[in-house]
């Protein structure tokens, strides 16, 4: 098949490679392996213990796989929990998220060349023809221009670069004719009208059957669009327009970047999150390296990458100096603003910048990579997955995480630059967490909250598209994959795109856009896409000697950044000014702050904000001041913090057929035994009677020993505590009395006590809304001995125990209603007191709202302590730490100090285990499946 004007690859096989470009020759140096030059440091791994985990990764992709097309196909995604695919506008809207559904068959299109990255030619090529025979690209919906951009037309070309590799080896594909490149291009005349506005930034949205603005379309309102939504579309639209020889996808890509690039804040040369299409200005000024900007400056890099083009280079090291020089702070990446940039916008990190170290590999900026990535690694290891946003302390900031794959994206380039087999360990890792906590019947589940360790029914394209690619190359040897790698580039969704076509089609490049070429200075070029046997010629414990120091950098961080100050502080106190006085409307109190560096900025809830610069105080003696003031405010707000934000708690229903696999969120009580301090509590659930708990139990002999239920309303939390204490319960859960109530659509909080003093209660207790609590009341009803946990995090199930304890008279019938039970109650999440609404932080794409940047203000680390030798005053915030750090201590051994009968979380279940037993809950899933239809 051919067309006019059709370039190289369109309508032929794959084309000779082409002479090496500088660029094409550098991106493959950026891939060579160090392994050669490790000598020492973390123990080498064995090819056999490599292989095994590349068979691991295998095996999970094609449960992810295999359950996506068995039950959800052509669905465009799985919900993992119920087994079905998402359709939209058959399930409840999630807001932005759903953007990217288009009734396209997204997880099929974007696995596509996953399936030939883990060797599965046969499965791809039934996975090609699936997509010509079954996806419709002319659906009337309304879809993200960014999302259908990497995922779906990133898709079809990384399928169709492979495509035509196979095609071209003689074995695979030989019947195919560039139809998938015929798919991308009809696709991309789709998504064209979104351009057609007088910056050329694209609108968000886009209908894919009417376009955009005609009153069908139901769209083009839009004023706004966030950088990386503007930002990310040059690799797949340049791929386009050279395999087909269709200039205009190029064109408007550039054009989109011209712009961005013009608009950037000239002092700071850095770009905000979200900028207004028709103006150009920008709507938030916040500026960091994750949500809402991140794939911008991973475009501007690698489509140098790819097209050969300098200035592509030029206004990446441009942006690049200015993130090392303001938001860098290593190893935290913090927000700034545009036209502050010595001030921060935020006091939290979200997951999303964790691809940050792998660009950095790329630009050749190994050290601050390899420090940024172990701190994420730290983070990880205490929550198991890196949660959606996490403050500069690492607290939990927003506890979901949607299996996002940056994390295992730095980890695979940061092992190609260091051969340094400490970061196969932290792929192994990865791998037995997303096995242990994420992994259910019927694929695998995103995290509703890391901290507790419940689920939601949701498994996204991106996890197939790149979590598995990562995973598997990590502990790949070349002759594991059928192709050599090193000739493609990775988009931001991991498809693959060949190098050669940075010298096809190049005439297109420059039409019609403003930038001008200007010869760039040799610097420009320093380490970009460096050759890794160069950077560690003789020093194999390189990437080990940077992240040594910061080895305990989560677990013995100060806490600090989060401060809120009250506008009602009362007045008073003259010099030095103590926290406790301090007045933010007080023009004396603001002139100390002054003189001792600190900035105040007001929020507009209202809240007040500060920041230390030590450097800019008036003396050293005043920075010494600013910093005890800034520690005793932190002190404060830490002590507010306790009392306004505990985290949830869960339950977790132990006993057979549930065997810890159904966890419900539960509402803490500011009165009783400290789950999160003491050991869990564990026991049979019993009525009390009266059920309301409000007077003397008449059936003590039921509660005794057994944790009491009891509902919510008529008598006082507190009251109903010392009611089933009295009677013997070693525990207790308030049921919420609001029929229908569910932690999903209500806030969780924390029961209050009855303004006496509770130190009287010392059994805990927990409250469920009314939609947890009936799983367990159902329970009963069902099995008659329900047993739970109560705890701050759910356990991890253990196979031990449901051999110990599943009675061998059960019948299959009650292992299947059983079953159904858990099914629908593993979906039962909480919400994240911390987090902000999930609407907001949904915008597109993955950007956090305007309203969550400044919910708390900061201290900035780095401007804390980051140059002991000049501020001299740190050597007192150290001191200051030692107590919190051994609280910190002691309350990780606590956490580590679990009852032995409980100590799930430690055990690792063998995969063969795992899916034999897990067969029976697949049928289950099935028979719930039927019983819903
Ligand atoms: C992916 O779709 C892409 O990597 C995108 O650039 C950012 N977010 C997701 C995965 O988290």
């Amino acid at each position: 098949m051919s067309e006019a004007g059709g370039g190289r690859g369109f309508g032929s096989s794959v084309p000779q490679r082409a002479p090496w470009s500088l660029v094409a020759a550098t991106a493959a140096l950026c891939l060579v392996s160090a392994t050669s030059v490790w000598t020492a440091g973390a123990s080498p791994m064995s090819r056999e213990e490599k292989q095994k985990l590349g068979n691991q990764v295998l095996e999970m992709f094609d449960h992810a796989y295999g359950n996506y097309m068995e039950h959800a196909y052509p669905a465009d995604e799985l919900m993992p929990l119920t087994c079905r695919g998402r359709v939209r506008g058959q399930e409840p809207s999630r807001g932005d998220v759903d953007d990217a559904l288009g009734k396209f068959s997204l997880t099929l299109i974007d696995s596509l060349d996953t399936l030939v990255v883990l060797n599965k030619t046969k499965e791809f090529e039934d996975a090609v023809r699936k997509v010509l025979r079954d996806v419709n690209l002319d659906n009337d919906v309304v879809v993200s221009v960014f999302e259908t951009n990497i995922r779906v037309l990133g898709g079809l070309l990384g399928g169709h670069s492979l495509a035509i590799m196979l095609k071209e080896k003689g074995e695979y594909m030989q019947w195919y004719n560039d139809e998938l490149l015929q798919m991308a291009k009809q696709l991309g005349y789709k998504l064209l009208p979104a351009f057609n506005t007088t910056s050329g930034l694209p609108y968000p949205r886009i209908n894919l059957k009417f376009g955009i603005r005609k009153p069908e379309a139901r769209t083009g309102t839009e004023t706004d669009t966030c950088t990386a939504c503007a930002g990310t579309l040059i690799l797949e639209f340049a791929a386009l327009s050279r395999f087909t020889g269709a200039t205009i996808f190029e064109e408007y890509a550039r054009k989109a970047l011209d712009f961005l690039w013009e608009k950037r804040q000239r002092s700071s040369n850095l770009v905000g999150v979200t900028i207004n299409i028709h103006t150009g200005d920008w709507v938030r000024k916040d500026s960091g390296v994750g949500a809402g900007i991140d794939s911008y400056y991973e475009y501007l890099l690698k489509a140098y990458v790819l097209l050969g083009d300098d200035s592509f280079l030029e206004r990446f090291n441009t942006h690049y100096d200015a993130i090392m020089r303001y938001i860098s702070q290593p190893p935290l990446l913090l927000d700034v603003h545009i036209h502050k940039p010595m001030l921060n916008a935020r006091t939290w990190m979200d997951a999303l910048l964790a691809f940050f170290p792998g660009l950095q590999v790329l630009k050749g900026d190994i050290r601050p990579a390899i420090e940024t990535h172990e701190m994420l690694y730290q983070v990880i290891k205490k929550h198991n997955f890196l949660p959606e946003a996490f403050t500069t302390d690492f607290r939990v900031h927003w506890a979901q995480h949607p299996l996002r794959p940056e994390f295992a994206e730095s980890t695979y380039f940061l092992y190609k630059a260091t051969g340094d087999p400490y970061y196969l360990e932290v792929g192994k890792t990865l791998i037995e967490n997303l096995n242990k906590y994420a992994r259910v019947p019927c694929g695998f589940a995103a995290m509703k909250d890391v901290r507790t360790g419940s689920h939601e029914d949701r498994m996204d394209s991106f996890f197939l598209a790149e979590m598995f690619k990562y995973l598997y190359l990590l502990f790949a040897d070349k002759e594991d994959v059928i192709f050599d790698i090193e000739d493609y580039i990775f988009t931001t969704e991991a498809h693959l795109l060949p190098l050669w076509l940075s010298t096809t089609n190049q005439r297109i490049s420059k039409k019609n856009t403003t930038s001008e070429y200007t010869e760039l200075d040799d610097s420009n070029f320093d380490w970009t896409c460096p050759n890794t046997q160069i950077l560690f010629p003789n020093d194999p414990l390189y990437a080990q000697s940077i992240r040594e120091p910061l080895k305990n950098v989560v677990d013995k961080s100060c806490p600090r950044g989060i401060i809120r100050v009250e506008e009602s502080f009362r007045s008073g106190a003259k010099p030095p000014l103590r926290a406790r006085d301090f007045m933010a409307t007080n023009p004396e109190h603001l002139e100390i702050l002054k003189k001792m560096g600190v900035s105040l900025i007001h929020l507009k809830d209202g809240r007040v904000q500060l920041v230390q610069h030590a450097i800019q105080a008036a003396s050293s003696i005043d920075a010494e001041d600013g910093l005890r003031f800034m520690q005793e405010m932190i002190e404060l707000s830490s002590q507010q913090q306790k009392e306004q934000q505990l985290p949830p708690r869960a339950v977790q229903i132990v006993s057979h057929p549930f065997f810890g696999r159904v966890v419900l969120t539960a509402g803490p009580a500011q009165f009783g035994l400290d789950l999160s301090k003491h050991k869990e509590t564990r026991g049979f659930v019993a009525s009390s009677k009266p059920y309301n708990g409000c007077s003397e139990l008449t059936n003590p002999e039921a509660v005794m020993g057994k944790i009491a239920l009891i509902q919510r309303g008529q008598c006082m939390f507190a009251e109903k505590a010392r009611n089933i204490q009295n009677a013997g319960a070693i525990g207790g859960i308030v049921i919420d009395d609001n029929e229908g109530s569910s932690s999903d659509t209500a806030p969780l909080f924390q029961m209050a006590g009855d303004g006496k003093d509770t130190d009287d209660i010392t059994i805990p207790m927990l409250f469920l809304f009314s939609k947890e609590g009936s799983i367990i009341l159902d329970a009963i009803r069902e099995y008659e001995e329900v047993e739970v946990l109560l705890s701050d995090k759910a356990k991890d199930r253990d196979p031990e125990m449901e051999n110990e304890e599943q009675p061998s008279s059960e019948s299959d019938s009650q292992n299947q209603s059983a079953e159904q039970i858990a099914s629908s109650s593993q979906e039962v999440d909480l919400v994240d007191q911390e987090s902000p609404e999930e609407s907001s932080l949904n915008s597109h794409p993955e950007s956090l709202s305007p309203a969550d940047t400044d919910d708390a203000a900061s201290i900035s680390p780095s401007e804390q302590n980051s140059n002991p030798t000049e501020n001299h005053e740190t050597t007192s915030l150290d001191g200051e730490c030692t107590d919190l750090d051994n609280q910190l201590q002691e309350q990780s051994e606590t956490e580590e100090d679990s009852n032995p009968n409980v100590s799930w979380g430690k055990k690792v279940q063998p995969i063969d285990s795992i899916l034999a037993d897990w067969n029976e809950d697949i049928e289950a899933f099935e028979m719930m499946e039927k019983d819903e239809l």
